[in-house]
């Protein structure tokens, strides 16, 4: 009887480490910002509420780095990451980041052009501007990933 009971609590024991493990499982993610960027420091820190791990690289030289990733002046905003091979944008929402890398898509990745009040990092009070988080690929195709309205 004690022995089945501890059996139960171990298995249980388990279960709930094999549950943790995989909810708090974190991925990197490398963002570049300039160092004076408020703003990119709140997507910076919105990230890290949802679970991924950022690395944090500023640097002067932002517009050259634009061009290297593919991402036309239309499409720019203040900072720029990559995770797993995908070029992340502006202030997008971890969500759209997390669909993005279980869904797949051949893009470049996906873009917030300009900086919407209202997104994560540009919060303003209850001021909330609708915006479109893009695709956008080699050719500077864009299409609709999600739509925010009020
Ligand atoms: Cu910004």
């Amino acid at each position: 009887m004690q022995n089945n009971f501890s059996k139960i609590l171990i298995s249980l024991l388990l279960l709930v480490v094999s549950t943790y493990g995989y909810s708090s499982e974190v991925q990197d993610i490398t963002v570049y910002r300039s160092p004076n960027c408020g703003c990119c420091s709140g997507w910076i820190k919105h990230l890290q509420d949802n679970q991924f791990n950022v690395i944090d690289i500023k640097t002067n030289n932002m517009s050259k780095l634009k061009q290297k990733y593919g991402i036309p002046d239309k499409l720019a905003s203040c900072h720029t990451a990559i995770i797993d091979g995908y070029v992340i944008e502006g202030h997008v929402p971890a969500t759209d980041i997390k669909q993005l890398l279980s869904k797949k898509l051949d893009i470049i990745g996906l873009t917030v052009p300009e900086m919407p009040v209202g997104t994560p990092g540009m919060e303003m009070g209850n001021r909330k501007d609708p915006f479109s988080v893009l695709t956008f690929d080699k050719d500077g195709n864009t299409t609709i990933f999600k739509q925010y309205d009020k």
